[in-house]
């Protein structure tokens, strides 16, 4: 790691043309990347949490974010925090499972039924559990809040999603992850994967009629100007772990990455609150943007999952201690 010699070297070539703040370099400058718009709360509580870092270690520690998929798509960018290239990165749990697979249990359709039950659950045992598998990658670590991405919703230019027989044969785009490809088949539907960074023209040059994203998103990321129905399936919650390259992170002394915890988890625990809010108050902004929206039955969904033997297939794939875990904290799935 010579991160310490090139910032400071960078800096010096930099001579007078660079302003007051440049002039004295961080000891430390690490990237966190991420696919979210800046004016995500992911965003706008990273940067929150960045200034004060900074201002706790006195300028040593430098956190440089990358929204909106800067450094390349999910996929490309789990490969860079596996490798050192990136420090920090946001990742759903689902898109993570490709590397440790438990990690996408959390996204079991219909497990969650509100945002208590969620945290109980992935502030206690279930995300304990998740942690270590993701752990024992020994290439990256996770830090102790889970971020939020939301409850999703399904969005499309067409036509809206009443009942299960509108997903027949309709063309969606999901996350790449097996499990949304299986749940998206399992409604029936025909999913194509697709990287977020890549959805909003997807979307716009009609490769896909829709996608699923929670409110927060579906704002933030502009989607409403290139989707006309929005259908409340909810069909899962979605959250973010705070990955952070563990070589790169044991690299770092004890006090810099005590701030780093500390303001980092504080940040997560605000942005959860943002997004609750955005999503009690997004419908009507959204509708007022022109986006035609829809409640459903929730229970057509779950039974059209359960007859297509989603998860049947799941829990096997998963095993009895991850399935278990589940169960524990949102009661029985199947
Ligand atoms: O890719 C998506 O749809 C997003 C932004 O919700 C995730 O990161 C899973």
């Amino acid at each position: 790691l010579s991160r310490r010699g090139f910032t400071l070297g960078a800096t010096a070539l930099g001579v007078s043309t660079f302003n007051i703040a440049r002039a004295r370099a961080a000891e430390f400058t690490y990237k966190f990347a991420n696919n979210l718009p800046v004016s995500h709360p992911l965003n706008i509580r990273a940067q929150e949490a960045a200034a004060k870092i900074k201002d706790e270690t006195k300028g040593r520690f430098e956190l440089q974010i990358f929204p909106s998929s800067q450094l390349g798509s999910d996929t490309d960018t789990l490969g860079q925090i596996r490798n050192g290239a990136v420090d920090f990165f946001t990742l759903s749990g689902l898109i993570l499972s490709t590397l440790v697979p438990s990690a996408a249990i959390s996204g079991i359709g219909f497990a969650f039924d509100s945002y208590d039950t969620v945290w109980k659950a992935m502030d206690g045992k279930l995300g304990q559990f998740v942690r270590a598998e993701i752990a024992k990658s020994r290439q990256i670590l996770a830090l102790d809040t889970v971020w939020d991405n939301g409850f999703r919703q399904t969005t499309t230019s067409t036509k809206p999603i009443v009942t299960p027989a509108d997903f027949d044969g309709m063309k969606l785009r999901v996350p790449p992850a097996p499990l949304w490809t299986s749940m998206f088949k399992a409604f029936g539907s025909a999913p194509t994967t697709i990287n977020f960074n890549e959805t909003y023209s997807a979307l716009q040059t009609k490769v896909v009629d829709g996608q699923e994203n929670p409110l927060a998103i579906i704002e933030t990321a502009k989607l409403y100007e290139v989707q006309s129905f929005c259908s409340m399936t909810n069909h899962m919650w979605d959250g973010f772990w705070f990955l952070a390259n563990r070589r790169n992170w044991e690299a770092l002394p004890e006090d810099i990455r005590a701030s780093i915890t500390k303001h980092i988890n504080a940040a997560g625990l605000a942005e959860r609150d943002d997004v609750a809010k955005l999503s009690a108050s997004l419908r009507e902004q959204l509708t007022a943007r022109g986006m035609k929206f829809n409640d459903v039955n929730a229970n057509l969904f779950r039974d059209k999952l359960r007859s297509a033997g989603f998860y049947a297939e799941w829990k096997g794939k998963f095993g009895d201690e991850a399935w278990s875990t589940l169960e524990a904290s949102v009661g029985k799935l199947s």
